[in-house]
């Protein structure tokens, strides 16, 4: 790979009161943001999509190699075929794949096999995730955390989603290697999320759930 050079880091210091300003901006912003199963089929212009993807695809990621796929489908014959095969999927994990210890986290959340959010939605996007990558010399070598560079990456997407006043569902079908078949994505990429995006429906409803607080999460160790 050709070497890239260095360049002086662009950064400007923020005041401390805007630092616990902007701080505190973005819990709140992070902190109101929710995982809803109904969407409005009100339509949303590709250009919102192209630019949480691209803000996804800002996420630090393993040597730089941005091991990630963004497939954003509209069309709703394709996403009629993938709420099929995801239902399918859903049908055997809800009623023979789930372990009881599982059954009992989710059954709070209200999720189940029927998946309106796949065809509600005016997006579906499925992040895939590059298990290899095609060197300079012509030979397959591997990705370096893939899986965490995605992670992250996701977790951008979402934020900016959310910040555009738009809601997406982190949606995991089980196993996900009909979406690689239906999206005619090659073998070493593996589908990681579906995430459906678009406003929420009229009347959306979110379980009654609350976060962890701080003391719960977190250990400090100072001094
Ligand atoms: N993948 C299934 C089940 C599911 C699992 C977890 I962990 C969740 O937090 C929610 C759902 C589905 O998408 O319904």
């Amino acid at each position: 790979m050709d070497e890239v050079g260095f360049i002086p880091l662009d950064w400007a210091k923020l005041p401390e009161r805007v630092m616990l300003e902007q701080a505190n901006l973005a819990y709140q912003e992070n902190n109101s943001r929710r995982t809803t199963r109904h969407f409005s089929t009100q339509s949303v212009d590709r250009k919102l999509i192209e630019l949480a993807i691209q803000s996804g695809s800002t996420a630090p990621n393993g040597a730089h190699l941005q091991p990630w796929t963004w497939v954003a489908v509209s069309n709703a014959e394709l996403k009629q075929r993938i709420r099929i095969a995801a239902e399918e999927e859903e049908r055997r994990t809800y009623d023979h794949r789930m372990p009881e210890a599982w059954a009992e986290v989710l059954s709070p959340l209200g999720t189940d096999a029927v998946k309106e959010h796949l065809t509600d939605a005016p997006w579906v996007v499925v992040l895939f995730k590059q298990k290899k990558r095609l060197r300079a010399n012509g030979e397959w070598g591997p990705t370096y955390y893939a899986t965490e560079s995605c992670g992250i990456a996701a977790g951008l997407f979402i934020n900016a989603v959310h910040r555009m006043g738009l809601v997406t569902l982190t949606h995991t079908p089980s196993p996900m290697k009909f979406l690689g078949d239906l999206l005619d994505r090659p073998s070493h990429e593996e589908a990681m999320l579906v995430m459906p995006v678009g406003y929420p429906a009229p009347g959306a409803k979110v379980p009654d759930i609350h976060r962890k607080s701080l003391e719960e999460i977190s250990i400090f160790m100072e001094e």
